[in-house]
């Protein structure tokens, strides 16, 4: 069995307390991975919208999010954002996603926030409120998991990435997708609770309960809350000054 890789010099070790049980990850070694939180998915109009559902159920995830958001950038963790979409020819759209739904505005349809999940259209992008910042990684991808037709995993190897936080939309779909993806690999997972959306209360139970059952078959769930309190003491003073006097 080869040994667990030594944390970076003078790192902290970090223990989330969580479901089944405490989470262990360096930051210098986690990345926050934050699946599609575009305006396809959150807002009238989009792609989530168009395939029948109530987009406000995933808006609540918005706040506590930002503040997982900030946190991982204060203790200096690797933040990915993943948007799924087409190229604009749609070469990379299987005709089976196309078809499917049977929907009048199909994927590629000229929408109200430009055309549905087309890169580089309105709805395509992330929510203002959580923006990439320069140094982040941006991820394409064409299917619900990050890892599929993207160069993630490569990524993630070359950065030293062994632990995922994982967030975004939706729970039961592309984290799910994302989160067995990412175990198969070897990573482990955490999922926050409050910051994964679904757009059916019964599918975001169910679906955090099978991450972390039997064990944690998949990988471990807490609220964020919990995150923070652990991950704070490991933040540079540095950046804490920083942050603050940015918000003052
Ligand atoms: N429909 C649905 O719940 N989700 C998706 O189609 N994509 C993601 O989850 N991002």
């Amino acid at each position: 069995m080869p040994a667990e890789p030594e944390p970076a010099p003078g790192a902290a070790r970090v223990a989330v307390p969580a479901t089944p049980y405490a989470f262990e990850m360096d930051p210098a070694r986690t990345a926050l991975v934050i699946i599609d939180m575009q305006r396809d998915f959150l807002y009238p109009g989009g792609f989530g919208a168009l395939l029948g559902n109530d987009v406000s159920m995933l808006l609540k995830v918005v706040e506590p999010l930002q503040a997982v958001l900030c946190l991982a950038r204060a203790a200096g963790m690797a933040v990915i954002h993943t948007r799924e979409g087409h190229r604009p020819d749609l070469a990379d759209c299987p005709p089976s996603k196309l078809a499917r739904g049977r929907l009048d505005t199909p994927i590629g349809a000229e929408g109200p926030n430009g055309r549905i999940l087309i890169r580089g259209e309105e709805g395509h992008g992330i929510i203002e409120e959580l923006a990439p910042v320069e140094g982040e990684i941006v991820l394409d991808k064409p299917g619900k998991g990050a890892f599929f037709a993207t160069d993630l995993e490569h990524i993630l190897r070359n950065a030293g990435i062994t632990h995922l936080v994982v967030t975004g939309v939706t729970t039961e779909v592309c984290v799910h997708t994302t989160v067995r993806e990412a175990n198969d690999r070897g990573f482990e997972c955490l999922v926050l609770s409050d910051c994964v959306g679904s757009y059916f209360a019964e599918f975001q139970e169910v679906g955090l309960k099978m991450i972390a059952a039997q064990g944690g078959i998949f990988g471990w769930v807490t609220p964020s809350p919990e995150f923070i309190a652990a991950v704070e003491p490991s933040v540079p003073l540095s950046a804490v000054a920083r942050d603050r006097s940015l918000s003052s």
